[in-house]
């Protein structure tokens, strides 16, 4: 696993273990960068013992990842590790220029190295839908849908995309790919637009808008998406790339008013209370207008369906946010960096 120390990886690694029958180890290579915190994985290091490995390695670094993987005879890759966030990658988008694209080649070349053509092997690439662009009111993405990636985030990721295709058909690496839309759930770092907002009623502060808040997203709970993964890495056939999506598209204002009556009910709080904290604020800029997609490639084939209902999956996010004020606690004040600078001797 690549990057199991951010949200969907921790969750990913938890679920594997937890409730996809999962009998192997799991070797989590994180580099701990602000979105990394290996904290989230306690409980998985306390119940599963020398099982699951934390390796704190940058996966630029040809030389550490090859040892990784020879040291612990690797077969199957799950790489998570991106940059992930979009306004990120509009103010400093070198990061994601090495991580997403270098980054991912590399791993590539360390497999191609080590692997050496076997094929009991495999590379599953965890992408987005936000390669395919933006639509308008109509249409959806399919994994046939021509790349059209929109800021430097997706740019990223749709040339990290093509790199992993492209060894699946020079190399024949055996290699499968996914793309998903928007996820929500427990541990996701707040800087995205659920967390963001549900910390920002816990204090009482403007919940920041951007634009017209008419953009369209289509969520998944998390875990949906990592039973989706699961599905593609225990049975989707090679080479072959699947969408994996919520079906549950919201404009970004609906979202926002739905999570504050949500909320409001959970803290006893009028039902208006958090909505007066609503505050439009200055537009992303190339901010993509709407996105969904089409996943029944991944339901007819593999029998993937979502599970969780946007209500309860948005009320469970809240609950766990409610509960875990430690968790963003220690986010918010940077002990979780200075955890581990005691741990790991200074940041990446
Ligand atoms: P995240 O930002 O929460 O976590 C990313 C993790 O990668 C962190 O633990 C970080 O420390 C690690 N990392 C970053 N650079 C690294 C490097 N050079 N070497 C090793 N580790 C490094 O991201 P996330 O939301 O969990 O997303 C995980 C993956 O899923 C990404 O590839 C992202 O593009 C993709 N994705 C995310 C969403 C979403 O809604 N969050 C949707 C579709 C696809
Ligand atoms: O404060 C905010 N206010 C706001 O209106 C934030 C943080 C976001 N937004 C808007 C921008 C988007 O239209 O909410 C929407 C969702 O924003 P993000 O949570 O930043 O997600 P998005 O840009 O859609 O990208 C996410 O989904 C696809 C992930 O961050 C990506 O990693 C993933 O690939």
């Amino acid at each position: 696993m690549t990057g199991g120390a951010g949200f969907i990886g921790s969750n990913f690694i938890r679920f594997i273990f937890q409730s996809g029958g999962f009998k192997g180890r799991v070797i989590n290579i994180d580099k701990l960068t602000y979105a990394g915190n290996a904290e989230s994985l306690a409980d998985v290091q306390a119940a599963q013992g020398d099982r699951y490995v934390f390796e704190r390695i940058d996966i630029c670094d040809f030389d550490a990842v090859k040892n990784c993987l020879v040291k612990y005879d690797v077969d199957c890759i799950v790489h998570f590790a991106a940059e992930s966030h979009v306004d990120r990658s509009i103010h400093g988008p070198a990061e994601f220029i090495q991580t997403n694209i270098v980054g991912t080649f590399n791993l590539l070349e360390v497999c191609r190295q080590v692997w050496n053509g076997r094929n009991d092997v495999l590379f599953h690439h965890v992408s987005t839908d936000e390669v395919f662009g933006s639509l308008g009111a109509e249409g959806y993405f399919y994994e046939t849908t021509p790349y059209d990636p929109r800021s430097p985030y997706s740019a990223s990721k749709a040339s990290s995309d093509h790199i992993v295709n492209a060894y699946f058909h020079t190399y024949g690496m055996d290699i499968t790919m996914s793309n998903c839309t928007n996820n929500y759930g427990p541990y996701q770092f707040p800087e995205k637009l659920i967390p963001v907002m549900l910390l920002n009623m816990l204090e009482d502060k403007p919940l920041p808008v951007y634009g017209d808040g008419m953009n369209i997203r289509d969520w998944l709970y998390v875990i949906d998406h990592c039973s989706g993964i699961w599905a593609i890495v225990c049975g989707g056939r090679l080479g072959e790339t699947y969408n994996i999506g919520g079906e549950n598209e919201w404009t970004n204002i609906d979202l926002v008013n739905r999570m504050c009556e949500l909320t409001a009910e959970k803290t006893g709080k009028d039902k208006d209370h958090y909505k007066k904290l609503i505050t439009y604020v200055k537009d992303r800029p190339g901010h993509d207008r709407r996105y969904a997609i089409k996943c029944d490639k991944i339901k007819n084939e593999l029998g993937w369906k979502q599970s969780v209902t946007f209500d309860a999956g948005l009320s469970l996010t809240i609950d766990w946010y409610l509960n875990n004020q430690a968790w963003t606690d220690s986010i918010k004040s940077g002990e979780y960096l200075r955890w581990v600078d005691k741990n790991y001797g200074g940041r990446a």
